[in-house]
């Protein structure tokens, strides 16, 4: 604000002077203060914009966090100059009309071993008596074989690693009982709710920009560590994960949505048919796949795979019951009108 002082016109080169400076000053106080009120209002734009239009998250009764996920449209698959990208990636909108709760980590090995505890169930592997895929001391992934079981997939696992080896059936049975045991709704997620949390707003090859690099911080894949142990293996980003095998959930940073591991630890199954062709009879809201079909989607690549598996986009399909692979795991949803029971009734 400017004061009579300032207002008074100078009668001399010396006043001149002094009044000169005496606004100049005044300008850069003010100029400051804008300045700071602008970064003030940037800060709280995106404080509103991260925060989330839900509460955030619950706690189950087997001690997994899922997160809320808010309702929204983004573009699903891949813009066709993507590197690595394939046809099936078709890019189309999508619009999710629910908001829903994902697990904030992959089923772990010590929540399918509260499962198997309490139903003395049996995996397909174990059931089949043709096990699953394990990996052997030179790092190759062997056929399947009945040794490899979720409890003994070739490597050292902890209850905090994600469970592997479990069949399309097997993760459908783990929600099923988990759906029972606390009279919610769980399931897999459809592979449109896989991308657009897996994606948490971005449009970029990773959630954290198009560097596949960055996975040595967002994502446990194919890396210099793995490499250093297997030195069979060609693939895998340059830098060091610190993991040969899977590395237990939350090791990495999450994402926008606070998800981790969507890129890499564990290929996660999706409840949907797998298309090769993409999504061409797909509907644009809410989609659940086609209604039939050989093989289920898996998303997001594993501690095997090599960068390009692991984008927010890539896809692949494998045989519900037949499929177990010592890199292939699940996470689960919860309806989001069961999960505000949940919260309501003050769970953490
Ligand atoms: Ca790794």
């Amino acid at each position: 604000m400017r004061t009579s002082e300032d207002r008074r016109v100078p009668n001399s080169p010396s006043d001149f002077s002094s009044w000169l400076a005496r606004m100049a000053w005044r300008s850069l106080v003010s100029a400051c203060c804008c300045l700071v009120a602008c970064a003030a209002a940037v800060r709280a734009a995106d404080q509103l914009t991260a925060a989330p239009a839900h509460p955030g998250q619950v706690r189950n009764s087997v001690g997994m966090t899922l997160v809320f996920i808010p309702p929204g449209t983004f573009t699903m698959g891949s813009p066709e100059n993507e590197p690595s990208r394939e046809k099936q990636e078709v890019p189309h909108r999508v619009t999710l009309t629910k908001g829903f709760y994902l697990g904030r980590y992959e089923v772990t090995v010590g929540q399918f071993r509260q499962f198997v505890a309490d139903t003395k169930y049996r995996t397909d592997g174990e059931r089949d008596g043709i096990g699953a895929y394990g990996i052997d001391e030179a790092g190759k992934i062997e056929a399947m074989h009945a040794r490899f079981t979720w409890k003994t997939p070739g490597f050292e696992q902890t209850d905090d690693h994600p469970v592997v080896d479990v069949s399309w059936q097997d993760a459908t049975a783990f929600c099923r009982w988990l759906s029972t045991k606390e009279g919610k709704t769980y399931r897999l997620p459809t592979e449109a709710e896989w991308e657009y949390a897996c994606r948490a707003g971005t449009d970029t090859p990773y959630a954290f920009g198009p560097d596949a690099e960055g996975l040595a911080n967002a994502g446990n894949a194919a890396d210099a560590t793995a490499r250093a142990r297997y030195p069979g293996w060609t693939i895998g980003i340059r830098a060091e994960d610190g993991h040969v095998c899977t590395a237990p959930v939350g090791q990495f940073a999450a994402n926008a949505f606070g998800l981790h591991d969507m890129h890499g630890n564990v290929w996660e199954w999706c409840a949907d048919w797998y298309d090769p062709k993409g999504y061409a009879n797909d509907k644009q809201t809410d989609p659940s796949g086609p209604v039939a079909g050989n093989d289920r989607v898996q998303r997001g690549g594993g501690w095997s795979s090599d960068a390009k598996r692991c984008r927010s986009a890539s896809r692949i399909g494998r045989d519900a019951a037949g499929y177990r692979g010592c890199y292939l795991g699940f996470r689960v949803v919860l309806d989001q009108s069961r999960a505000e029971t949940i919260r309501d009734a003050g769970a953490r």
